[in-house]
């Protein structure tokens, strides 16, 4: 097992990760920017290094900093979080070049993963159903035609650096298709200097549906269910549930299955999530994310399992503590983001928070590094919070949901819990009636 992990990331993750690691006895070490020099998870670690200015780039992505606080720290292990540095090969490889322990998979599977065509040939591969489509990059017009006419259209062009909903063109005739491609190329070229793009059928009422899964470091496979990610807006995640209102036992442990085979298959090691579009029954990948996800806490909530725990474990190579037959799915849990911003324009709202009170009681879970005083600061992610409330089903979870909303006090500044607490008197939030477009749609009507 470690003796100390150095954690490179901030807010919320950075105390989650150090909980974790109190909890197991390992020492920990935190690397911050001059702009958090008072969060909590500072005050709460063993050792702390201010790494640079608060640009991110210069703190948080700044790869050689971050190793040198491991060599003068000692640390022999660094918990990436998620965002940041959390899926850059690269720094994954550095780590392992000065023998310290990247908590995550190897450079080599956050590559593949990168690399969005890739990764669905890879998947597909795997036996993982995907998206029908183009076989790898298409850059002939004519061969991008030939393809939407056999797959039908709408189609969708996406740009095989892009992933999370950047650089995509949907193209609903043949005509726009050219503008589709040329645009698409051009813009996946400009972004990321890589103009490579691949086409799909453009699914139109899609539910998010992610399947949690782990490689136990030996060759193994597991999974932890699914998230319903569905609730978002321009691509941020707003509210997550697990399980997915939309599935019954038996379509998760299909779609688990098939994904823990794949995952024992490839050989990967640590936490992932294997992301894909749900329509009339059928699941199609779309990416694979290969760090932990920012709503991890609901799949902890129905299994009981820590995730960080068990990211530890097997990156010391100790394995997982479960065998797929141990994994239990209990009852239902959602989280709601709670962001610094208005609640109808999403303005960002950084601050002092003047007061901070949270729910408490069964089943109410909150993961957050601000409190009363906490100036937030103006330079990183909106997210001040998440509210991760677990019931025996999903009524109950939405009725303590509810409860748990009005105990919540936020002052000094904007959030999104209003948001939320119109989320839940909605009909068909509470029948899990909604698809990827429900929000933007909900939004857009002004409620
Ligand atoms: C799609 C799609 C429809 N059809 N692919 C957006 C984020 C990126 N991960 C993939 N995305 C989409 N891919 C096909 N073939 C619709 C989306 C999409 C979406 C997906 C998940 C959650 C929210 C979304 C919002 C708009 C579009």
């Amino acid at each position: 097992m470690f003796q100390k992990i150095l954690i490179a990331n901030r807010g919320e993750i950075a105390l989650r990760v150090l909980r974790a690691c109190k909890e197991l006895g390992i020492q920990t070490v935190v690397v911050h920017s001059t702009a958090d020099a008072d969060a909590m998870h500072v005050r709460l670690a063993d050792e702390s290094v201010c790494i640079g200015p608060p640009p991110s780039r210069d703190s948080y992505l700044n790869i050689h900093q971050i190793v040198a606080a491991c060599e003068i720290t000692g640390a022999d292990a660094v918990h990436p979080g998620y965002g940041f540095l959390s899926e850059n090969a690269k720094f994954a490889d550095i780590l392992a070049a000065h023998n310290i322990t990247f908590i995550g998979p190897s450079g080599d599977h956050i590559r593949i993963m990168g690399d969005k065509i890739e990764a669905k040939r890879t998947a597909k591969r795997l036996g993982i159903p995907v998206v029908p489509g183009s076989d790898g990059a298409v850059t002939e017009e004519k061969e991008a035609k030939r393809i939407a006419a056999e797959i039908g259209y709408p189609v969708i062009i996406k740009a095989s650096a892009g992933g999370g909903g950047r650089g995509m063109k949907v193209a609903h005739t043949e005509a726009d298709l050219e503008i589709a491609l040329q645009t698409a190329r051009s813009e996946a070229g400009a972004a990321f200097g890589d103009d490579a793009v691949y086409i799909e059928k453009y699914l139109e009422k899609p539910r998010h549906i992610e399947v949690q899964v782990f490689g136990d470091g030996f060759g193994g496979g597991v999974h932890f269910g699914e998230r319903d990610c569905s609730l978002q807006r321009r691509h941020q995640k707003v509210w997550e549930e697990a399980n997915s209102p939309a599935l019954n036992a038996e379509e998760r442990s299909r779609i688990g299955g098939i994904c823990a085979k794949a995952i024992a298959d490839l050989g990967y090691s640590g936490a992932g999530t294997i992301e894909f579009l749900y329509e009339n029954g059928e699941f199609y990948f779309i990416e694979m994310n290969t760090r932990l996800q920012v709503e991890h806490p609901v799949t902890e909530a129905i299994t009981g399992i820590d995730l960080v725990h068990e990211q530890i474990r097997v990156a010391s190579g100790g394995g997982l503590s479960v065998r797929q037959e141990d994994i239990k799915f209990t009852g239902h849990a959602i989280e709601c983001r709670i962001n610094a911003e208005d609640p109808r324009t999403f303005t960002p709202s950084p601050g002092t928070i003047t007061h901070f009170h949270t729910p408490g009681g069964l089943g109410i879970r909150v993961d957050s590094g601000v409190y009363s005083g906490y100036k937030i600061p103006p330079y990183y992610d909106s997210l001040i919070g998440k509210l991760i409330v677990h019931g025996r089903n999903r009524v109950e979870c939405m009725m303590r949901l509810r409860r748990a909303l009005d105990e919540f006090v936020v002052d000094g500044i904007k959030t999104t819990l209003p948001l939320f607490r119109d989320l839940v008197g909605n009909a068909d939030i509470a029948n899990g009636d909604y698809d990827i477009h429900w929000l933007e749609k909900y939004l857009a009507k002004g409620e």
